[in-house]
């Protein structure tokens, strides 16, 4: 056996009817989420998201430095404090930083500066990747992929809250380094992602867009 190596448990061996079952399953299971930018207010308790980090904290990450924090708002004047700041930023982008052809783009989707569901939300969740970390000795490690391990760490989390049956919304104001202040994260740390969560309201609608094939998407040879 290799050094610090143990039996991989967990694992289970399934026959190949139950494989093809179970991934019909969450594709489907999957392919049901949308992204949501019309919240409830209703509260969300704390174990569920609490759950779902655990899940996203899972996630594989590069040398397993796991380069992430999940800073979890739902104080309601630091939520103001962050609607503020990104609409500042949204504002500028909409009306001049950005070029007609991303505007052409994003118009499918209906978007604007108005970011009212980062107030109405119960929870937003600034995902921060951790460009350096500490090893044992407290010194500064370099950590590596980070944006990589950050964006699966998010692919688990976004899924995970799906399957619980929350809605979320992937929310990137740019730039978005006032999170960090407000957050009170220090540099060392990016923010990437601001995932919006909680329960859609009664009247959501979502934008009707298409995703693509599976032909579109992949080859094999
Ligand atoms: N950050 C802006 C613009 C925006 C950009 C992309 I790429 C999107 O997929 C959606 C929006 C905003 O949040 O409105």
């Amino acid at each position: 056996m290799k050094p610090n190596h143990i039996p991989l448990a967990g694992y289970l061996r399934r026959n190949s009817d139950e494989i093809r079952a179970r991934a019909d399953e969450f594709a489907a299971m999957l392919r049901t989420r949308r992204t949501v930018r019309d919240f409830s207010p209703e509260p969300v308790a704390r174990e569920i998201l609490e759950a779902c980090l655990s899940a996203a904290g899972s996630a594989p990450s590069g040398a397993n430095q796991q380069p992430w924090h999940f800073a979890v708002i739902s104080d309601p004047a630091t939520k103001q404090k962050i609607r503020i700041a990104a609409e500042e930023e949204e504002r500028a982008f909409y009306s001049e930083r950005a070029p007609q052809a991303w505007l052409d783009a994003l118009a499918p989707l209906g978007t604007d500066a108005e970011k009212p569901f980062l107030e109405t939300a119960p929870y937003l969740i600034v995902c921060f990747g951790q460009r350096y970390g500490q090893d044992e000795k407290g010194e500064r490690m370099k950590h590596y992929y980070v944006p990589e391990s950050v964006g699966i760490a998010m692919g688990f989390l976004i899924a995970s809250l799906h399957f619980a049956g929350l809605a979320s919304l992937t929310h990137t104001p740019s730039p978005m380094n006032f999170l960090n202040e407000i957050c009170g994260r220090p540099e060392s740390e990016h923010p990437y992602v601001l995932l919006v969560v909680g329960y859609p309201a009664d009247d959501a609608q979502v934008p009707q867009i298409t995703k693509k094939t599976l032909r579109e998407i992949s080859s094999w040879q």
